[in-house]
């Protein structure tokens, strides 16, 4: 069974979200999604519209996402592709050449975004304070 990881904030769960997903999944045959915990994303300045226990359960109703773990720290990547036998890591794009040390463990694979979509332009649009 080949297994694939991958991470994210997936707040306000889109269709960029759902390609990433989709095309994680065609790479293998388990999909293992790390979702930023609300503490985690402080440290990536980010805020979250939803909380980590309601991104959570969103993305475990995903058809792709075989098993959601939390994301906690940005050095736990090495342990967790070694816990869950990890064969592939995927990105998105913009995070390119970021993760490669990784590829002593695994696979790296950085697939492209889905122009036009973001949960930031979501915020923008709606008028909601503090879109980043
Ligand atoms: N994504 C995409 N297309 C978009 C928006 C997002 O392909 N239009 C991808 C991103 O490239 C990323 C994944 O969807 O691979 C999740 O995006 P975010 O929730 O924004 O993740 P991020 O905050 O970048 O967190 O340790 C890694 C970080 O946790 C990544």
């Amino acid at each position: 069974m080949k297994k694939v990881i991958t991470y994210g904030t997936f707040d306000l769960l889109h269709v960029g979200h759902i390609n990433l997903l989709r095309r994680a999944k065609e790479l293998g045959d388990y999909l293992v999604v790390a979702i930023s915990t609300d503490e985690f994303n402080a440290i990536k300045n980010k805020k979250a519209y939803y909380p980590f226990e309601d991104r959570k359960q969103i993305l475990e109703a995903v058809r792709y996402v075989d098993k959601v773990i939390p994301e906690n720290t940005w050095e736990q990547k090495i342990k967790d592709v070694q816990d869950n036998n990890i064969d592939i890591f995927v990105m998105g794009h913009d995070w390119e050449g970021k993760f490669d040390f990784l590829k002593d463990y695994c696979e790296v694979i950085y697939l492209p975004r889905t122009e036009g979509i973001s949960t930031t332009k979501i915020k923008s649009d709606l008028g909601l304070k503090n879109p980043q």
